[in-house]
């Protein structure tokens, strides 16, 4: 009897730790069209799950044609960042926090780096920063001083629990523990924070929709 009830505890425990089903979110915009680029975020509250591998502790944003290639970057907190400038002219840029953040008072931390154009048949001269600056977590606005229409994304996050969406407009997390998760969107034209979205997960595979409240501009991939 007593063996018994030790291994139904057991086999409880187990459960407990193991129940965990996929989750996928879709981002739609107002128009009810898959977004991408948006970055979907969870804040998981139950135990066990897989935690989805670290994001990136490195990446590169390239200058190209005026444009910021890609368009927007997911990050670790503290990840060391590669500005490369392709154009044969110099950019300066800029970044700040972005979102409904961006229009408050300025010159509240952020960042600027001069990158020297690219000389024809040398090679490119890279400018690292690292995104550990109090204040970094979030979307950062990145423009140019010297090219007003340039405009791109790094969005830093001290959870892996954070993904961006591809062309399809959504993302997939293999193991999310059951219980209470909630969702969080960020996409760059939607200004105003959307309220999270609260799921009572269960093993069985969950599927949730986000529609912003904007049609984003075209943005590439
Ligand atoms: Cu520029």
């Amino acid at each position: 009897m007593r063996r018994a009830l030790l291994l139904m505890g057991a086999l409880v425990l187990k459960a407990a730790t193991v129940a965990a089903g996929p989750l996928t979110v879709e981002v739609i915009d107002k128009n009810g069209k898959p977004t991408p680029n948006a970055v979907v975020l969870l804040q998981v509250a139950g135990l066990g799950g897989r935690t989805p591998p670290p994001l990136p502790r490195e990446a590169t944003v390239a200058q190209e044609k005026m444009q910021f290639v890609p368009a927007v970057s997911l990050v670790a907190r503290g990840a060391r960042v590669r500005f490369v400038n392709h154009d044969a002219w110099d950019h300066h840029v800029r970044g700040s926090a972005a979102g409904a953040a961006q229009f408050s008072a300025a010159g509240k931390g952020g960042f600027e780096l001069r990158l020297p154009g690219h000389e024809e048949g040398k090679p490119a001269r890279p400018v690292e920063l690292t995104l550990d600056q109090p204040g970094v977590v979030g979307a950062n606005l990145l423009g140019c001083h010297i090219h007003g229409s340039m405009r791109g994304y790094i969005y830093v996050s001290d959870t892996p629990w954070a993904a961006k969406t591809g062309g399809d407009g959504t993302v997939h997390f293999e193991e999310v523990p059951d219980g209470p998760v909630q969702v969080r969107v960020w996409q760059a034209d939607q200004l105003i924070d959307l309220p999270p979205q609260l799921l009572q997960l269960t093993r069985a595979p969950a599927r949730v929709s986000m529609q912003l409240q904007v049609v984003p501009r075209r943005a590439r991939l």
